[in-house]
């Protein structure tokens, strides 16, 4: 089972989001296995971006993310990075699929409203930046047959 990290960004908290984007992912089948709200600091948002550090964006980037609260969340799941990216959809919203979340409530690059990791690896580093292990809770769901398993 993945598991892979999820951001509602400080644009999803100040316009009401968070549940949208919460219900959309447990819908879809996903599980919750851990969730925050928090001011991230500065040194919490360079090391989270610190792939785009001297980028021309990057300065702006780390603003708008350390501009109001987050709420960062793990959520578990087969193929769960797969899956939420696409239930995100594309980074830029005018490519974003229909019925994503960025097609669905965003308009610009820079307002994209949600964070989510883009590959295993990824996601294992940005779960331990912002979760200690013991945040992580593991659940089970009576009837998790009925999202996942054999046939
Ligand atoms: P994502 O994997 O969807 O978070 O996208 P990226 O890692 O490519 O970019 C991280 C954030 O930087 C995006 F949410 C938006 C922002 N960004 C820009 O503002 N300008 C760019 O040219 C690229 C990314």
């Amino acid at each position: 089972m993945e598991r892979t990290f999820v951001l509602v960004k400080p644009d999803g908290v100040q316009r009401g989001l968070m549940g949208e984007i919460v219900q959309r992912l447990e819908r879809r089948g996903l599980k919750l296995v851990a969730a925050k709200f928090l001011l991230p600091s500065l040194s919490l948002a360079e090391r989270h971006y610190a792939v785009h550090l001297g980028k021309p964006f990057y300065p702006g980037l780390i603003r708008y993310i350390t501009s109001g609260p987050v709420l960062a969340m793990v959520w578990e799941g087969p193929r769960a990075v797969d899956l939420v990216r696409q239930t995100m959809g594309a980074t830029r919203p005018w490519e974003a699929a229909p019925g994503s979340i960025r097609h669905d409530f965003a308009v610009e690059m820079s307002r994209n409203l949600t964070h989510a990791s883009d590959a295993l690896e990824t996601a294992e580093q940005e779960i331990a930046l912002w979760f200690s292990p013991d945040e992580l809770v593991s659940w089970e769901r009576p009837h998790e047959n009925w999202f996942t398993g054999p046939n």
